[in-house]
């Protein structure tokens, strides 16, 4: 199978490595969503990323879509998300809070840098910020735990934190949310996480 789409992207990053932690052999596809537009809507028509071609061309596309085959394939013992009960609606609630948070400083941030700057809203930016801000507020006050297995809501919480210190870091220095630090530094120590750094956030920027 081939994973397309950059790990500056949180969705694909996440993908990325729960393909990693679930032992997926998958290769990588880096096509660009903005330098190669075209050829990414071949894949996806919705010219978004992430994108996963299964062994038989099928496309799934969207991050929850590809998580959700993922752990369909591997079976409820092995899922990443907890199959049923209070265990299953409080990872759901942490991974909302974290891919929420992703979706509304993403927005501030392609208003920020990609749409010129006599376009722009500061209004509707400070919107977004403080709407992103107060799902990270949530979920530093959130048990998380100091050890063990990796689940969904970790990997979704951890891709978050290190996108946001990339597209807009004044949101999230070190120190601010302690445990969120704590989340960040062990997961980004793991092989998977270390195999999928993304060192740099790349979008057209304008003036
Ligand atoms: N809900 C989607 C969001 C995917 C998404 O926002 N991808 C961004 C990159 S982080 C993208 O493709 N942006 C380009 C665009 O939408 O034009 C998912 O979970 O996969």
């Amino acid at each position: 199978m081939v994973l397309v789409g950059q790990y500056d992207s949180p969705y694909v990053r996440r993908v990325a490595i729960s393909l990693r932690v679930l032992g997926f052999e998958h290769e990588h596809d880096t096509r660009s969503v903005f330098a190669d537009f075209d050829a990414m809507r071949e894949v996806n028509p919705l010219g978004r990323i992430p994108a996963l071609v299964l062994e038989g061309g099928e496309v799934l596309i969207d991050s929850a879509a590809i998580l959700d085959w993922l752990d369909q394939t591997v079976g409820p013992e092995h899922a990443l998300v907890p199959p049923a009960g209070a265990e299953r609606w409080r990872a759901l609630r942490r991974i909302a809070l974290a891919t929420g948070a992703i979706d509304k400083i993403g927005a501030a941030a392609y208003e920020r840098l990609i749409r010129p700057s006599a376009l722009r809203w500061p209004e509707w930016i400070e919107r977004c910020r403080t709407q992103g801000m107060g799902a990270i507020a949530a979920l530093a006050a959130e048990p998380w735990p100091s050890g063990g297995a990796m689940d969904q809501a970790q990997i979704t919480t951890a891709c978050m934190i290190r996108y946001v210190r990339m597209a807009d870091p004044e949101l999230l220095p070190p120190g601010r949310h302690p445990s969120l630090d704590a989340l960040a530094d062990r997961c980004e120590a793991l092989a998977e996480f270390q195999a999928t750094w993304p060192a740099d956030y790349v979008v057209p920027r304008h003036p």
